[in-house]
């Protein structure tokens, strides 16, 4: 293949960092940042509740349990926990016949005729994952929390979402600062189900192999502004497809109205714009589609400093590495 060979793995410069070859590796990738903990933040609405956080220390552990190959643990959500997600649930249904853009609706249609999105009770992750795997070859793995950038990033080029299964605080249903597996079933799983989107997801991920701390930010950076807060064009109006403007009602409006800023998706300007993760975020990136997202992302990927390329190999679930030099 002209010019790109097999790279040996010890060929790869001492000062790339190490990351995961084989799906199997992402057992390692399961690093957490602390911010939002309800132990630790104050301000965190589960930061008095002794029942919320031993239950959030229950569900921790079957993510720390969890190894590559596991069936994803059962989780018999409590009443408070389902009566949660349903007012999230019933309002989600609401504003995302109007607000969404047309691949989430399709998917958010196909789950609930699979009976897999419904009212009364939180989907069991292991479901949702079988359902990723026959659409797009997406699969879950169960996380504590969030996790570093690094990380999260590096198991979206194996095709894996790492997505945590505690419930947000019955006080806060319609706005969470971390997330929360309300925000990873309504945000995240409609559009991973996608084939155009889940593409996009797994190239910012293979970009994130190996990469530079100051990349890894930059391409976390572009993460939130499409995959988490992204707005896009259809038909001439402007459309929700980021998964933190899915899962948050409040936010959701709040995007769409004539308060914050709008600025066309580039991915070079987007990657250095600082971020907000408290509260709403002032600016909002517009893509033209999917594809064309795409389309530029690989054109600036293509300028980072890495000197090497990565290629999943779907059958073996590895990363090969390909010299581009
Ligand atoms: N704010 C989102 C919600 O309330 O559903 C959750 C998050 C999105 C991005 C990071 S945390
Ligand atoms: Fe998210």
């Amino acid at each position: 293949f002209g010019g790109i060979s097999l790279l040996a793995e010890n060929n790869i410069s001492v000062k790339t960092p190490w990351f995961p070859k084989h799906a199997s590796e992402l057992d390692n990738c399961n690093h957490l940042m602390t911010k939002y903990e309800p132990d630790l933040d104050m301000n965190h609405p589960g930061f008095a509740d002794k029942v919320y956080r031993q239950r959030r220390k229950e569900i921790a552990e079957i993510a720390f349990a969890y190894r590559y190959g596991d069936a994803i643990p059962r989780i018999e959500y409590t009443e408070v926990e389902n009566k949660t997600w349903k007012a999230v649930f019933t309002t989600v249904v609401d504003l995302v016949q109007k607000h969404a853009c047309a691949e989430y609706r399709a998917v958010f249609k196909k789950l609930r005729d699979e009976n897999i999105f419904v009212e009364e009770r939180i989907p069991q992750l292991e479901e949702v994952s079988n359902f990723l795997r026959r659409n797009t070859g997406f699969t879950l793995r169960p996380a504590a929390g969030l996790l570093t950038a690094r990380d999260f990033l590096a198991s979206l080029a194996f095709r894996v979402f790492q997505s945590t299964q505690y419930v947000r605080h019955v006080t806060s249903p319609y706005h969470t600062p971390e997330p929360d597996c309300i925000h990873e079933l309504l945000g995240h799983m409609p559009l991973l189900a996608d084939p155009s989107f889940a593409q996009f997801s797994q190239e910012i991920g293979l970009a994130s192999l190996g990469a530079s701390d100051e990349e890894i930010e930059k391409l976390s950076t572009v993460y939130w502004f499409t995959v988490e807060f992204g707005l896009c064009k259809e038909q001439g109006q402007v459309k929700a497809y980021g998964a933190g403007l899915l899962s948050a009602y409040g936010e959701l409006l709040h995007a769409l109205s004539d308060k914050p800023e709008l600025r066309p998706f580039e991915p070079a300007s987007t990657a250095v714009q600082p971020y907000q993760d408290q509260e709403y975020q002032p600016i909002y990136y517009v893509a033209e589609s999917f594809e064309d997202a795409k389309d530029k992302f690989r054109r600036w990927v293509s300028t980072m400093s890495r000197p090497f390329e990565v290629r999943f190999n779907p059958h073996t679930e590895r990363v090969e590495i390909l010299d581009s030099v």
